[in-house]
């Protein structure tokens, strides 16, 4: 069977281009492996979708074989499979499996909340107090990940999922005044998201919020 990614019909201007089946298209893209979109109501998704996805989020995934859900899982199974996404050997794939991580656990911890501030709870009075917080819990991660990064392309050299993983959540902030303080990074982000795979993921996501868009 065809491989099979979830992702919604449609979704809010805000959230176009950011919603994380983006992850497991643009590895799907990178490994030049094909799969269908299987499209859900963002509002409606039908009970039946939790059978798939337990917290009825997107993405979700399956092969015939295989059924996942959780972005960083499905792109770390694919990284296994793939040379694109990851190198053979075991000292180079345990550094993929710990940046595709540490992106997660390490980094957009701090990016998620400041997406609640910045778009979810905008304008709301508790946002003023909190935001400082964040954003010096995040500049400390930023500047613990440049110094890390240096002038390498890559967090490895090499592009592999630990990019992937770690650029979506880079773009997370992308709207902020927090990323372009590390030209390096910024750089990264931009390497990273001028991949064509990349591109051809993000216009395969957008192009069924144009087919759905209300009227
Ligand atoms: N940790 C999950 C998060 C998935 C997630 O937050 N999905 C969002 C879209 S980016 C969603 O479906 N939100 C709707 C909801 O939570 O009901 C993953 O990485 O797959």
């Amino acid at each position: 069977m065809t491989i099979q990614v979830s992702a919604y019909k449609w979704v809010p201007d805000f959230a176009q281009g950011f919603v994380r089946d983006l992850r497991v298209r643009w590895a799907l893209e990178e490994a030049g492996v094909p799969y269908e979109a299987s499209l859900v109501d963002v509002m409606n998704k039908g009970a039946a979708y939790s059978d798939w996805q337990p917290f009825a989020q997107v993405p979700a995934y399956r092969d015939g074989e295989v059924e996942m859900f959780e972005s960083g899982a499905i792109v770390l199974f694919l990284a296994e499979k793939y040379d694109a996404l990851a190198p053979r050997d075991d000292a180079g794939r345990a550094r993929v499996i710990t940046w595709v991580l540490a992106a997660l656990n390490s980094i957009e911890i701090h990016t998620g909340q400041m997406g609640d501030i910045d778009l979810f709870h905008k304008g709301e009075a508790w946002t003023k107090e909190r935001r400082p917080q964040v954003v010096a819990a995040l500049t400390q991660r930023l500047q613990q990940l440049s110094d890390c990064l240096g002038e390498k392309d890559y967090l490895e050299g090499r592009f592999t999922a630990g990019d992937l993983i770690m650029a979506t959540v880079l773009r997370e902030i992308d709207r902020t005044e927090l990323l372009s303080k590390y030209p390096n990074l910024d750089a990264y982000l931009e390497r990273c998201t001028s991949r064509p795979a990349f591109k051809r993921a993000m216009e395969a996501q957008l192009k069924p919020f144009r087919e759905y868009a209300p009227a």
